[in-house]
């Protein structure tokens, strides 16, 4: 920190990336970018006005009703009366205690869902699974909206966890680059998207590596509802959303019928083709899943479907998907397809072919990396084995006790009595807000732990004012990317914001586990700590850190992890020797059809690929909701952050929604026009935008705008979750299902 005013230049790094942070005194004033990015991100460019933004929480803040009595009502309308911080502390304990005493520690909601802020230590999400450990436990949450559903069906067609495919296993950007001849991209590759990566992505190289691929000339096809999903040069085929399950079984369908299927490859590296074949030929269901029955289905003329096939089976063909095709309705079918689509071709295992996941969804994925990881604070044992797939929130707050199945077990939703959150905006990130709203005034107590008045921070009980990144010293890295980065606290704290850290272990005091929680460290000793336990394992691999004082000194230093060329990988192993490398599924093999799926009985996930419709998508398009809306990451920020300093910009909100000219048109609506995107759910407010680089039929609403005042029904600032459909996306993966949702459209007039 600098004295005085004097102005400093220092560099940080956040899940968009490193970059300068010019301050003066104590305020941050300017950033730019990091001189070795080649693509630096713009989102830090609203950091200085939001880091000291008004709507900042100052100071610890109880709920007046609640305060005075207990109240559940009010919760989302009600003021706040400030509090000294011991107060607050002393108040929090209480109930925390009082809320296990009497009902028990699953009663306490812990799973606090979302992204925070860069940093080892401070990790929000860490701190607060820590705490709530170190006290008994709490009901927790698995996998995460991103990719919950592929986290469920990816174990067990390929066997391994989905990451460690994702991150680990697939081919690096080398690697498809030097022999990929055609890149099939479903939901595209998205550099837009790449800008950020949990915990930092330092070198921003998706869209190089893409420009690289398209003037290598290969073939890259976007295939989804945004031509904007891939750079130009990209063959863009529009599809509906939700219906690439029926233009992969047709792709399979050219493959199996002109005899391009790789019998030989079926045979040996697969399991239950034969289950699933008659299926494909319509021997099972009286439809054949020709390129002529997927057309009207997808929106691909079926002349384009058998070329793309002959093209896949003729060239060294990857097939990469997207993960948002798997958060929607039935998101485990589109990922199960495309794995039989990859296995039919018959090159799963060779360099630049196959099957990979989320090229573009985060930055980092096809780095090639030697894995160096470490720096994580231990969030200990839970007591509580309760947990929920984590989408499934707002059905557990409304049906306490309720049951449910999920992925092969009965299961039950616990009865909350106190939510805690610390790292997350369920108001921002979850599906259906206004459901959310209703099913949240149901348990007794809701403590947030939050930097910023966010619509969480509004419905809780107590808020705990917290330290962003820039207030707080930090260590950061991310195991998908090649830099290590002394994050330096750069300001003092604003107004009386703590870090999560300490608001926990005074709160562990309290409840009589203060030494479980802190082992006595300060945060620096724990910095310390965590730094030398991550040397140590550097130096196992062979790799040299620099010692704490001197990363402190040089700010950041480049780690000498990066493999050059193809990583033979999983897959590689695999496909050498299948007996000696079974995949870790239950035949050892691909599953193409999964006696352990089939045996749960799910008519919504059977035991091979289906074509299963939506409940909502444009073939269930109705009067009321014609339009299918997606609602993907926003390009200028990463998810609700900084949005308080974005709003306030000239233009900026409400958020800006994607339309086709002939739906445009329809509506009487132009570029610029305020306009009502709506259905039976809820309502909010967007500024058109015209393109014919959106499919007929399609809206994007980019997720982001902090959901406002509902007085009127309205959203103002367009946050679509007020649209979107709160269901799971089968009773096997139970994911968030944020891309399957109709709505109309119409002109506000002024
Ligand atoms: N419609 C629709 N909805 C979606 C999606 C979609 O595609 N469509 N995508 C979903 C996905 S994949 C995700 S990951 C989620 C993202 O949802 P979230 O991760 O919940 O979104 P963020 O805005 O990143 O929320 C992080 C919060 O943590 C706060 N914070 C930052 N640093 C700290 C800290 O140090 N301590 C504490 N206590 N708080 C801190 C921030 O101010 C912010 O309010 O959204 C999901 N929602
Ligand atoms: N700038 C920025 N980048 C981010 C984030 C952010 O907030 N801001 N969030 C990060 C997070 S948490 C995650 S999980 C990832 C998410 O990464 P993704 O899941 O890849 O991202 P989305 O933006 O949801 O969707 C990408 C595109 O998929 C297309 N799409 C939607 N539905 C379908 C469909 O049914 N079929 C096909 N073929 N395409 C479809 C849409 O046109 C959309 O633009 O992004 C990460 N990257
Ligand atoms: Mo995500």
């Amino acid at each position: 920190m600098a004295d005085n005013g004097q102005r400093q230049k220092r560099v940080t790094t956040s899940h968009w990336g490193a970059f300068e942070v010019v301050t003066e005194g104590d305020r941050i004033v300017a950033t730019g970018p990091f001189a070795p990015d080649p693509a630096p991100s713009s989102i830090p460019d609203a950091l200085p006005a939001a880091v000291h933004h008004h709507t900042r929480v100052a100071r610890p803040s109880v709920r007046r009703g609640w305060l005075k009595g207990r109240k559940r009502a009010g919760r989302g309308s009600d003021d706040f009366v400030e509090l000294p911080w011991d107060e607050a502390l002393d108040i929090a304990a209480a109930e925390i205690d009082r809320i296990r005493r009497t009902h028990g520690n699953e009663a306490i909601y812990g799973g606090s869902y979302g992204w925070a802020s860069a940093g080892r230590f401070h990790h929000a999400q860490s701190q607060a699974h820590r705490f709530l450990n170190c006290i008994g436990g709490y009901t927790s949450s698995f996998a995460s909206y991103s990719t919950g559903c592929a986290q469920a069906i990816i174990p067990h067609v390929l066997g391994a966890d989905f990451h460690d495919i994702g991150y680990v296993q697939q081919d690096g950007w080398q690697t498809i680059h030097d022999h990929s001849e055609t890149l099939v991209m479903f939901g595209g590759v998205n550099a837009k998207n790449a800008q950020v990566s949990m915990g930092g992505i330092t070198e921003h190289d998706t869209g190089g590596w893409l420009s690289q691929i398209i003037a290598k000339g290969t073939a890259c096809y976007n295939i989804g509802p945004q031509r904007s999903d891939a750079p130009e040069g990209c063959i863009w085929l529009p599809v509906r959303p939700g219906s690439d399950t029926a233009l992969m079984l047709a792709l399979a369908y050219v493959l199996e019928t002109e005899g391009l299927a790789d019998q030989a490859f079926l045979a040996r590296y697969t399991a239950g083709y034969a289950r699933f074949r008659p299926y494909l030929m319509g021997e099972t269901d009286g439809t054949a899943k020709t390129p002529a029955w997927a057309a009207p289905l997808c929106g691909v003329p079926p002349e384009v479907i058998i070329a793309l096939a002959r093209r896949m089976a003729a060239t060294r063909t990857l097939i990469a998907v997207a993960w948002s095709l798997q958060r929607a309705e039935h998101g485990e079918q589109p990922y199960w397809m495309a794995v039989v689509l990859a296995a039919m071709l018959g090159q799963i295992g060779l360099p630049g072919g196959g099957i990979g996941f989320g090229y573009g969804a985060i930055g980092g994925v096809g780095k090639s990396l030697i894995g160096l990881t470490g720096m994580t604070l231990s969030q200990g044992q839970n007591p509580v084995q309760t947990f929920i797939p984590v989408a499934r929130v707002g059905d557990m707050l409304r049906n306490p006790g309720g049951s449910y199945a999920f992925n092969g077990a009965e299961r039950r939703y616990p009865d909350i009595r106190l939510v805690y959150w610390a790292g997350g905006n369920p108001f921002h990130h979850h599906q259906d807000l206004n459901a959310l709203h209703e099913a949240w005034q149901r348990p007794e107590t809701v403590i947030v732990n939050e930097p910023w008045w966010t619509a969480t921070a509004k419905r809780a009980d107590i808020v705990f004012p917290i330290t962003t990144s820039y207030e707080r010293e930090d260590i950061g890295r991310s195991n998908l990317d090649d830099y290590l980065f002394h994050m330096p606290q750069l300001v003092p704290p604003v107004g009386e914001a703590r870090d999560d850290y300490a608001v926990f272990a005074e709160l562990a005091e309290r409840l009589g586990a203060g030494p479980a929680f802190t082992e006595g460290r300060s945060a620096a000793d724990w910095i310390v700590h965590l730094y030398a336990d991550y040397q140590e394992r550097a130096a196992q691999k062979g790799v040299t850190v620099p010692d704490l004082d001197t990363l402190r000194s040089q700010n950041w230093v480049r780690l000498p992890i990066r493999e050059e060329g193809w990583r033979p990988g999983l897959f590689t192993r695999f496909r050498a020797d299948p007996d000696a490398a079974p995949l870790p599924t239950l035949s050892g093999r691909i599953e193409i059809f999964s006696e352990t799926i089939d045996s749960f009985g799910y008519d919504d996930c059977p035991g091979h690929p289906v074509w299963l419709p939506p409940s909502e998508w444009l073939g269930a398009a109705t009067v009321q909701a014609p339009l299918h809306l997606v609602s993907p990451q926003p390009a200028d920020k990463l998810h609700s952050q900084l949005e308080s300093a974005l709003a306030d910009m000239p233009g900026q909100r409400p958020v800006t929604l994607k339309m086709h000219p002939a739906d445009a048109e329809a509506r009487g609506v132009v570029a610029g026009d305020l306009v009502r995107v709506f259905n039976t759910r809820g309502a909010c407010r967007a500024r058109a935008a015209v393109s014919d680089g959106i499919a007929r039929g399609v809206v994007a609403l980019p997720t982001g705008a902090w959901f406002g005042d509902t007085g009127g029904n309205i959203d103002p600032d367009g946050n679509p979750n007020v649209l979107t459909k709160d269901v799971g996306t089968s009773q096997l993966g139970q994911g968030c299902s944020a891309h399957t949702a109709l709505v109309d459209v119409a002109r506000i007039d002024a």
